[in-house]
């Protein structure tokens, strides 16, 4: 029998999602769940690492979970879960700890970007070890791929040497996972400032185009849109408002920049403003009517998640038996 190699990935529950978001991770999680075993998971433990409310938390977690399903998540043929449903990420986490380096963490570009938006005396320990729970997430799994957007790499690469230490001083336990970072719109970029990533935690709430945006809303930020001064669709750095705008009328329509660009010759930035905003509406409604739904039948969800807990743990505690037993902790 061919075994399918294994994908993970995870979102923090930590508000709405963005259609970076969406464009970035979900729609390839969606292309690649039937050609692997897939696992896909609410990181309700990464999302703790700074201040959240309770009931938001909760609130969150659940609508994560709609937004996977309604975005096309098939949960008879991938395992869904919730982080802290499976204690083995945890005590995963915790062994891996302690083979990690203060200085390797501290290179990390996310915790240095999370904790300048904290108070000094706020950073938690939580959040600087933040990507050591991410490689017990995935490493636990032995995933061969990890499907995450652009500013996930560094991650990935502390995961790699994570796993590759432990290998080599306890032998031959873990797959080095490789990432999968989509080329077209692995980093969609804000709308008010195309040179940052379009992030739900920016202060301007013109710059995200939120997955549940309504029609008005989506089209009124697209034309707010910073683009230039120079007024002819064409795909280049020097015009990276543009650019994004093609990059996502081109994730949501199959079109190459190419022919984006060829199809708007002549024609200027308010045509295709709103026919990229059209796309998007177009793209978006499905999935928040599927939302809606999904949220008013909260007992569907939790047959989901709980099932999906069942599946994982079995696969999660088979990684850290071997874990424990190569450490040198006594069964019990
Ligand atoms: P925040 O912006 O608040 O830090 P986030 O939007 O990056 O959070 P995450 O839960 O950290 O949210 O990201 C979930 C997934 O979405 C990750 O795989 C990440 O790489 C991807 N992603 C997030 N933003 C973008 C973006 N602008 N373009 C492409 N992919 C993205
Ligand atoms: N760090 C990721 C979320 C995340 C994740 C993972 C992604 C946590 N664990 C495992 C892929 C695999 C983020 O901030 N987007």
């Amino acid at each position: 029998m061919e075994y399918k190699k294994v994908i993970f990935s995870g979102m923090q529950p930590s508000g709405f999602l963005t259609l970076g978001n969406y464009l970035g991770a979900l729609k390839n999680w969606v292309k690649l769940q039937n050609e692997y075993d897939s696992y896909f998971c609410v990181v309700d433990m990464h999302a703790i690492t700074v201040p959240k409310e309770p009931k938001d938390l909760r609130r969150n977690t659940l609508e994560l979970l709609a937004n996977y399903i309604a975005s096309g998540i098939n949960p008879d043929e991938v395992t869904l879960f919730i982080q802290s449903h499976v204690s083995a990420h945890a005590e995963l986490g915790w062994v891996l700890n302690c083979i990690t380096y203060n200085g390797e963490l501290s290179r990390m570009t996310q915790f240095k970007d999370k904790s300048k938006k904290q108070e000094s005396n706020a950073i938690t320990a939580g959040l600087f070890t933040y990507p050591v729970l991410m490689a017990a997430d995935i490493l636990l799994y032995q995933a061969d791929l990890v499907p995450v957007g652009e500013d996930q790499r560094q991650h990935l690469e502390i995961t790699r040497d994570i796993a590759a230490r432990f290998n080599n001083r306890y032998s031959d336990t873990f797959k080095i996972p490789d990432p999968f970072i989509a080329k077209e719109g692995a980093k969609i970029m804000s709308l008010q400032d195309p040179t940052s990533k379009m992030s739900k935690s920016d202060s301007n709430e013109n710059s995200f185009i939120l997955i549940k945006d309504d029609p008005d809303t989506v089209i009124r930020k697209f034309k707010r849109a910073v683009t230039d001064s120079i007024g002819v669709v064409s795909y280049n750095d020097e015009q990276p408002g543009v650019k994004n705008l093609i990059n996502i009328y081109s994730k949501i329509s199959g079109k190459t920049p190419d022919e984006i660009v060829s199809a708007y010759d002549g024609k200027g930035y308010a045509q295709f403003k709103e026919d990229v905003a059209e796309a998007v509406i177009n793209e978006l409604k499905p999935i928040q009517e599927k939302i809606d739904y999904l949220l008013k039948n909260k007992d569907y969800l939790e047959k989901i998640y709980l099932a999906g807990a069942q599946k994982a743990e079995i696969a999660a505690r088979k990684t850290l038996r071997k874990v424990y037993k190569k450490i040198g902790f006594i069964p019990k």
